[in-house]
């Protein structure tokens, strides 16, 4: 096996470059790596563990919760509780944050995070992930809801987690490129697979559920068409999707393109939330080179008026993107 920079020595490496730094968002990178490895590990015992399967409840969007969401889910609050810097933490499975008041003043961070992602396909053995943002708190916050409420350009740090063929901690700080890291089970240790990760300019896919064609407006058809049909700058584009958030933003990541979940006519918010889903990875798509608007705004500009706020997505390589744009814009 080759050995690279193992996920610590990179986090500590960042650290350094920060003198005064107290090393508390190590700590929670730290920790967040750490649940995503005892979720990696459910994961791929979750046949053999009776985790497979509905859990008989619904979450806060009404969507049934699978049995994995609610272990993953506890997995990272509990992960993210113990390292001691968040005073907030926003989950998907939850309505309201895990907020800890008392400790507004002393631990300096909110995490939004959706612990596992595409969870629909866990019964089928594809690709699922856990998804995070991060932010540190302004002097003037208190913890209110609207303290909460930020526009995703302010993440300090995002990543997620992908549970494929290998599991791979895909991460990105407010100093540093797109970082790929890749668990070595054996030796429970992440280590530097993908550094600085790029997004090609334009790719030769395009990814969208097009069974909800009949849903969308006459403007959203065209883009997806224009892609289709190569009414857009390069070649004509396949279509690939897999339905697993995750899995498809990493092969627009890795082999450019562009993934779409556009509003539809009955409802214009779309599906994927703003601040758990389309945030997190706008952050590491505008880092490695691509971008991600919701039809009208960039992702990273827009504050949500709810925790659960959902939005439309467009993201993927540059060029795509902003043919995107231009289709939507033509009307
Ligand atoms: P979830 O958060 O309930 O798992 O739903 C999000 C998932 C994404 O992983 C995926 O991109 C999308 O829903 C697929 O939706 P659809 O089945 O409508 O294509
Ligand atoms: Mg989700």
């Amino acid at each position: 096996m080759k050995v690279g920079m193992s996920l610590t020595a990179w986090v500590l490496r960042q650290q350094s470059q920060h003198p005064g730094a107290r090393g508390e968002l190590s700590t929670l990178l730290l920790h967040i790596a750490l649940a995503a490895r005892m979720v990696a590990q459910q994961v791929a015992e979750a046949p053999l563990r009776g985790l497979i399967g509905k859990f008989g409840k619904q979450n806060v969007q009404g969507e049934e919760q699978a049995k994995l969401d609610v272990v993953a889910d506890e997995v990272f609050l509990e992960a993210m509780m113990a390292s001691d810097v968040v005073s907030a933490l926003v989950s998907e499975e939850r309505e309201d944050p895990a907020y800890m008041p008392e400790d507004w003043g002393r631990a300096h961070y909110t995490v939004f995070y959706d612990p596992l992602d595409g969870s629909s396909n866990i019964d089928v053995n594809v690709t699922i992930g856990s998804i995070f943002g991060i932010y540190r708190h302004r002097p003037t916050d208190r913890g209110r809801l609207e303290d909460l409420l930020r526009p995703g350009r302010d993440q300090i740090a995002a990543g997620y987690v992908m549970y494929g063929s290998s599991t791979l901690l895909v991460l990105c700080t407010e100093d540093s490129g797109v970082q790929g890291f890749t668990l070595a089970p054996g030796t429970g240790e992440f280590f530097l697979t993908d550094a600085d990760m790029t997004m090609p300019k334009m790719g030769t896919c395009y990814s969208v559920n097009g069974s909800r064609t009949p849903f969308w407006d006459d403007t959203t058809r065209r883009v997806v068409e224009s892609f289709r049909d190569g009414q857009v700058q390069g070649p004509k584009r396949t279509e690939r999707y897999i339905g697993s958030l995750i899995a498809d933003f990493h092969r627009t990541l890795l082999k450019g393109g562009i993934f779409m979940y556009p509003g539809e006519v009955q409802k214009p918010e779309g599906k994927l939330r703003l601040l758990y889903e389309a945030a997190p990875l706008a952050m590491i798509a505008e880092r490695a080179g691509g971008g991600a608007h919701d039809g009208k705004m960039r992702i990273l500009d827009k504050v949500g008026e709810k925790l659960h706020e959902r939005t439309p997505l467009f993201i993927g390589s540059r060029i795509d993107v902003e043919e995107s744009q231009r289709v939507l814009a033509e009307g």
